[in-house]
Order: C-alpha cells, then structure tokens, then sequence
C-alpha cells in the first residue's frame, strides 16, 4: 500500500542553545526533545485531570471536523461546554471536539507558574502562550498557522501523532488558495492516493509525541495533528525571522484574512467551493 514519504523527525533528550540554533533553527529542520521540561511543576502536574479540577467551570470554544462554512467566521467555534464535561467526555469516548487555540495566560493565569519560557535563543511571545484539547482519533486539520511563526509545541498526557512539511511542498499538497489549509477530505494519515495522486510527491516529517516531549515546528511548517489518545499541549512561538516569511505574515494577517471574510460575505457557499475546486485545478496543473 502506498504511503505519504515522511522522514523520522530527529530526536534529542536535551539541547542546549548553541545546538538548537546551529542544528535546527539555522538550517529550519524540526526536531523533538526528549526531557527537556522535567524541571517545570506542569511536568508532573498538567494533566486532564488537574484541568478540569482547575478549570471546571469555564466555558471552552469547541470545534469538530465538520468543513468550512461560509457562514462561519475565521476561526468561530462549532459547540461549546463545560471544561470540566469537556475533560469527563474526552475520558469517557473517542470524540471530534476539539479545543483549539485557548490562551491559557487569559484564561486561567495561575497555569503560568507551571512553566517557564525556554531560552532557545529565540524570542518567544510572551503573551501567547495556547492550549490546544482533543480526544481520541480526532485531529487538526493540515494547516499552517498565519503568523508562519517558529512554534515549540509541548504534548501533556497521551499521545499524538504529528505529520509535517515545509512551505516547499506546497505545489503537492492541494492548498486552498486565500486560505491556510489543504483541501479537508484528505485523511493525512492514511490517504486515498488515487483520489490525491500529487500527495505522492510531497516529502514530510512525522512523529509521535508523549507526554512531556516538545516539537520544534520551524517557520511556516504545515501540520497535522492526530491525537491517538486524549491528551493536550501547549504552544509558545517566536516570529518567523525569514523576511520572505515574515512578509508572506503580514500578507495573511492585514489582507488575505480579511479579503477571504469579504469574498464569504459577497459569494457565500460559492466562493468556498471555487477555492476547493481550485485546490484540485492547482495541483493538478503542477502534477501533469
Ligand atoms: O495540537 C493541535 O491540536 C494543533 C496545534 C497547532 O496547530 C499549533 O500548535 O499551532
Ligand atoms: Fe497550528
């Protein structure tokens, strides 16, 4: 049976400054650490449980695999719950609800104290530090994220499976123009080459994280997320320093996002269906 062409993604237990910078942020390669946060309190103590003991009775944004609507916003959330029946439902059964994007320093401060912010020798954003949910076989579709930042991505409880790939593959990938993402009917993790035959050429990065491990996702990188057990992580960045990245960011942020809010207003399901189709069209034109 035929497979996406993904590499092992490098694993370390510990790095120091020096080597993360000349081994993996210089030449922009991902790389996973081992045992890098054993020292901080969220080591031994974030997990669904604490969560939900901590956040019991907030109200969390929600989102399935269901496609982009039209009528949804940018990033609307799709239900939302309870955290602490959020966190029973993740530990009762598989479920597509996810959390995505949560600013924990806004939400529940006192989580900042669980943690430190790594000298990597980039400058992380202090103010954004995100929490992301999800249960069992749910997963994130293939995107990247708008600011192309440089993202440290820690995995508490369980785990989850990581595919990735630069911004070089994005000819193979059947990207939706205007937007972040590949086309959303694409399993990532077992694909229907016949239906997706470009997918063929593209050659990625894979890995499965555990619970304290963290992914270094250089700028830009597309991924894919699937949780193989429930579980959450946490994400800190640090700006793309590419200019190249750097400008295709502010490209995303000041126009693209608010032209594709425009076009869903004037077009609706239209322009939503253009874009998927012209996904097929694009890649296909790059493949024969
Ligand atoms: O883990 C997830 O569900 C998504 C993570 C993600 O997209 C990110 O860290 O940027
Ligand atoms: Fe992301």
């Amino acid at each position: 049976m035929p497979s996406l062409d993904l590499q092992d993604i490098p694993r370390v237990e510990t790095i120091s400054k020096e080597e993360f910078i000349n081994n993996y942020f210089k030449p922009q390669k991902p790389v996973v650490i081992e045992r890098f946060i054993e020292d901080w309190p969220a080591y031994s103590k974030w997990n669904l449980e604490y969560m939900k003991s901590i956040a019991a009775d907030k109200v969390v944004p929600l989102y399935d695999d269901r496609p982009v609507d039209y009528k949804d916003g940018f990033n609307e959330p799709h239900a939302t719950m309870k955290m602490s029946d959020y966190v029973d439902l993740l530990k009762r059964e598989p479920t597509k609800y996810r959390i995505f994007l949560w600013n924990i320093l806004k939400e529940i401060p006192q989580l900042q104290q669980d943690f430190s912010y790594p000298d990597f020798g980039l400058k992380l954003m202090k103010g954004l530090p995100m929490l992301f949910f999800g249960g069992r076989d749910s997963h994130t579709f293939m995107h990247y994220d708008i600011d192309l930042a440089n993202i440290f991505h820690f995995h508490f409880e369980g785990q989850k499976q990581c595919i990735l790939f630069d911004q070089q593959q994005n000819k193979h990938l059947y990207k939706i123009p205007h937007s972040l993402i590949t086309r959303e009917d694409i399993n990532f993790s077992n694909p229907d080459f016949e239906k997706w035959p470009a997918l063929n050429n593209a050659k990625g990065w894979q890995c499965q994280l555990k619970h304290g491990e963290v992914l270094y996702m250089p700028e830009g990188y597309w991924h894919y997320m699937k949780y193989l057990t429930p579980g959450f992580s946490m994400s800190l960045r640090a700006i793309a320093r590419n200019p190249k990245n750097l400008s295709k960011a502010l490209y995303n942020v000041l126009i693209m996002r608010h032209f594709d809010n425009v076009m869903r207003r004037i077009k609706g399901q239209k322009w939503i269906d253009w874009k998927n189709n012209q996904a097929i069209i694009r890649t296909n034109k790059h493949f024969k």
